[in-house]
């Protein structure tokens, strides 16, 4: 491996105070939306953003990850109707009492029309072997860790894009590679709608834990 001087972004103590305050601040306002506009999003934004994801560090930069951007309607609509069936059931019966209680809160049900309204759905998708050319199968590493480090770079870069998203996880998601035909080593990790939030679109009233709550200085 060839090695490389890292250019380092230098900034004062107060500059990273303030910048810190900031993205804090910036960060604070993004919300999880259920209500798409259909209003359209320049390719190139979805574009960026995924590479901003694929940006991310993973086990051994192995990037174990695929990011399928659906924009065909008839594909949304198969990936609704399929999504919807298994959170019919999951509503029904599937959930336990306790699961849908502590998502009552949320207002959420079995009807995702988000899925045709957004005009893009980002499927991320973990591989969780590699697959060289010649079909062996050889390792990849913290597959979970590094597609949800990229996933919440994803999320980030839709926000400061001025996008909105939804991390939704239909399940079980398996439908999803079989719709979208991928490849033996790889299995769905979340479905992110993403778009422009609908005129009045609501979101439940919510508070996030104090410092004190989510973390210890020793
Ligand atoms: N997958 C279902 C249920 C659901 C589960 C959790 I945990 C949420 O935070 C929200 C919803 C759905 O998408 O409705």
């Amino acid at each position: 491996m060839a090695f490389e001087p890292f250019e380092h972004k230098e900034y004062s103590a107060e500059e990273s105070v303030a910048r810190s305050a900031q993205f804090r601040e910036e960060l604070s306002g993004r919300r999880s939306i259920r209500h798409f506009s259909r209003r359209a999003v320049p390719v190139e934004v979805v574009e960026n953003v995924v590479m901003t994801a694929s940006s991310s560090p993973s086990g051994a930069n192995m990037q174990p990850w695929t990011f399928v951007i659906v924009k065909d309607a008839d594909v949304k609509r198969e990936i609704r109707l399929a999504a919807e069936e298994e959170e019919k059931a999951f509503y029904d019966h599937r959930a336990p009492e306790e699961w849908l209680a502590d998502l009552e809160p949320l207002g959420t049900d079995w009807r995702k029309p988000f899925l045709e309204d957004a005009p893009y759905l980002i499927v991320v998708f973990k591989k969780v072997y590699r697959i060289e050319d010649d079909e062996q199968h050889l390792k990849n590493y913290y597959v979970n860790e590094s597609v949800g480090i990229a996933s919440g770079f994803l999320l980030t870069a839709i926000h400061q894009a001025g996008l909105v998203a939804l991390t939704h996880t239909p399940s079980p998601m398996g439908f999803l590679a079989g719709i979208l035909k991928r490849p033996e080593n790889e299995r769905a990790f979340l479905l992110i709608p993403v778009g422009y939030p609908a005129e009045g679109a609501e979101v439940p009233v919510i508070t996030k834990k104090s410092f004190e709550e989510v973390a210890e200085l020793i």
